[in-house]
């Protein structure tokens, strides 16, 4: 088989293989749940291969959904066990009226790629034609609802007043759980004497302990999940007593581009007022995130909600603004510059030309630890994706051959060492599986 052909083969065995028939499971044994934002990419990729299937990954997440529109983080497999915290840490249906009482969820929320992964299934099913696109059509304006709600949710409950910011309450909300843009506000999380002793089952489905995040680090994790557990996972609680609130720019930019797309498909749905509604939610992101671009960096910050203080380390997600889309010129080109720019993906000690989760110009950056250096290709993936719609094919394209080169690897590692190229974290990870299988399609 030539290379291409042999990755995608690969890829596509993984997704089969880490199937439950229901959902794919984001990593065959450290995460065998449904995670919010891996079954979006997930399904991004099953497109590519099975369509059915791309589409039940959606509706199995969005099964867990809440009434109030929260999509949770994960969504529980009740056969499976190993992950913890699980669903009798959770208590969502006992402690929330708005959680489901089957099936089980996390009472978080992950980074709304949802509706970017309906745009790309559909526009397979389209060009595809035939039977699959009318069942695809008409799936998605079931769909519909459900996602505009998880949107109305979000712009009611956790757009920050006064920065426009998506506010988080736990890390884990931005999927970029130790990435050092949070060291500050965890540095002043302080846990109580109530945490309950526990064991982490993470560290045993790994190579070395030193690429997960440390126990001090999950301690606060814990705690922030009673913190949010006594406030009965509700938003306004949470804001008068969440210990970590942060406006999240990588979290708005990917809702400002969610949020024109949703936009898109309520107008094909001619639902004309809510694409009206949709447009203003994209239109409020967008312009928070470019609101937090820092002058001096050319990279966007998150901001400390509870200290008022930008938070200015040099990690991956500064490339908000390149996400959200729609920048002005000369902010575009600054950072695709710098995205390519021996700050980041044209560092001279890396095997392949690709960004770090932080820069190695950050005093903050650890190329063996998850999101303080590594490289994830999935998060390339969602680059190139943004960078191909904003007029920069070239540059989605130097990406895609470069993350395409690594993952001949065949390893589909969760995230790779910048320097060595080595497969880092689980192995076998879905997302990755997806990312290059939507690259080959
Ligand atoms: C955890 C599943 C998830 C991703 C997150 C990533 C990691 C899980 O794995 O978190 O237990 O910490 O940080 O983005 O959704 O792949």
């Amino acid at each position: 088989m030539t290379g291409s052909l042999s990755i995608a083969a690969r890829a596509a065995y993984i997704l089969r293989d880490n199937s439950t028939g229901l959902i794919t499971k984001a990593a065959p044994a450290l995460y065998p749940h449904q995670w919010s934002w891996d079954a979006a990419f997930n399904a991004i990729g099953l497109a590519a291969v099975d369509l059915p299937r791309a589409r039940l990954e959606l509706d199995s997440l969005f099964s867990g959904q809440w009434r109030n529109g929260l999509l949770p983080h994960i969504v529980f497999d009740p056969a499976a066990d190993g992950y913890w915290p699980g669903p009798a840490q959770w208590e969502c249906a006992t402690l929330s009226e708005e959680a489901p009482s089957a099936p089980a969820t996390s009472g978080i929320i992950d980074p709304p790629v949802h509706a970017i992964a309906v745009d790309r299934i559909l526009a397979v099913a389209r060009a595809a034609g035939g039977p699959e696109a009318e069942r695809t059509e008409a799936w998605a304006a079931h769909l519909y609802p459900k996602l505009l709600a998880w949107h109305r949710f979000l712009a009611r409950d956790r757009a920050d007043k006064q920065t426009g910011l998506i506010t988080l309450f736990h890390g884990w909300e931005s999927g970029t759980d130790n990435s050092p843009r949070w060291d500050a506000p965890y540095a002043a999380v302080e846990v109580g004497p109530s945490l309950p002793s526990y064991v982490r089952k993470d560290k045993a489905h790994v190579a070395n302990a030193g690429q997960r995040p440390t126990d001090r680090e999950y301690d606060r994790y814990l705690w922030l999940v009673e913190e949010a557990k006594r406030a009965s996972y509700d938003a306004g609680l949470l804001r008068q007593t969440g210990s970590f609130q942060v406006g999240d720019v990588l979290f708005t930019a990917i809702f400002a581009r969610a949020c024109d797309l949703l936009a898109k498909l309520a107008v094909h749905l001619r639902k004309a007022n809510d694409a009206a509604e949709l447009k203003d939610f994209a239109a409020e992101a967008r312009a928070a995130v470019f609101c937090h671009v820092d002058e001096a960096s050319g990279l966007a910050a998150d901001v400390d909600l509870r200290t008022e203080t930008w938070l200015r380390t040099e990690t991956i997600a500064g490339f908000a603004p390149l996400i959200a889309g729609g920048m002005p010129l000369e902010l575009r080109r600054r950072q695709v510059d710098m995205l390519l720019g021996q700050r980041w993906a044209g560092h001279p000690s890396f095997k392949y030309a690709l960004p770090p989760s932080t820069s190695p110009c950050s005093s903050a950056y650890n190329p063996a630890c998850y999101w303080r250096g590594p490289v994830w290709p999935v998060f390339t993936w969602l680059l190139t994706w943004a960078l191909s719609r904003s007029s920069e094919p070239g540059a989605a394209s130097a990406l895609r051959e470069a993350s395409l080169a690594q993952l001949a690897d065949e390893t589909f590692a969760e995230y790779y060492h910048p320097v060595t190229g080595e497969p880092l974290g689980s192995l076998h990870q879905s997302w990755t599986a997806a990312a290059a299988l939507d690259w080959l399609f």
